[in-house]
């Protein structure tokens, strides 16, 4: 059942590849920004390719170029909606191995919600857990959710981490999951919402995926108490 449903869908990409005449453009990274007031995802980068290349599954076709040649990094700034993106950058295998991080500033021309995505697929280190870190300073609200899909789909959600919402000022927050052992094919996805009450208001993040190795899961928690301490300490001497 499993082999047929896989042969179905490499038939179908296939066949995808053949329309759009490029390879499949739905196993890379990818970054999509969206103006949560206006219909339909504003913007839909997909890592080393000019735009237009072809469909994204769920989320409409690749519109704009990328603005990182380097392969495992997408890039875009500019408008997104009623929102100016100064930079929105996420970067993957095979710059950092086994990871997702999404950085962003962002000021926004008038008030209401802007949500990015980040998602890669075909990661394989085997691994029994996820690890979450997003840090940041804003003066409207963050919200951000991360899935681990065992299934390797593109904005695929599994194991799902959910942090904040952060509101005012600077914020920093690490959490873990652990589910059973997965040897691959998996796929992360990042997703961030900002809400913004007032023209003119910043924010920016660096946020991280990872999945460790199945022998350093046990530091973990030894290692999220670690950061909690280290982030006490930073409070009192600030
Ligand atoms: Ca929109
Ligand atoms: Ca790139």
């Amino acid at each position: 059942m499993k082999a047929s449903k896989t042969t179905l869908t490499s038939l179908v990409a296939g066949g995808v590849a053949l329309l759009f005449g490029t390879s499949l453009a739905n196993a890379s990274l990818v970054l999509t920004l969206d103006d949560l007031t206006t219909v339909g995802i504003d913007v839909i980068v997909v890592d080393n390719a000019d735009g237009g290349i072809g469909t994204v599954t769920g989320k409409g076709v690749s519109n704009f170029a990328d603005g990182s040649a380097t392969f495992g990094v997408v890039n875009y700034n500019g408008v997104v909606g009623t929102w100016t993106v100064n930079i929105s950058t996420g970067v993957s295998d095979p710059v950092i191995a086994d990871s997702l991080d999404l950085n962003s500033v962002n000021v926004s021309g008038g008030v209401g919600s802007l949500q990015i995505m980040l998602t890669d697929t075909g990661y394989t280190s085997p691994t029994t857990g996820l690890l979450s870190e997003i840090g940041g300073t804003t003066n409207g609200t963050v919200t951000a959710s991360q899935s681990f899909d065992p299934n390797n789909a593109e904005f695929g959600i599994g194991t799902t981490i959910n942090q904040g919402p952060f509101v005012g000022g600077a914020f920093s927050d690490t959490q873990g999951a652990s589910f059973p052992l997965a040897l691959g094919p998996y796929s992360l996805t990042e997703t961030v919402t900002i809400n913004h009450t007032a023209a003119g208001q910043i924010t920016s993040f660096d946020y991280s995926s990872s999945v460790p190795e199945p022998a350093s899961l046990g530091m973990l928690g030894l290692g999220l108490v670690g950061l909690g301490f280290a982030a006490r300490r930073r409070r009192k001497t600030s």
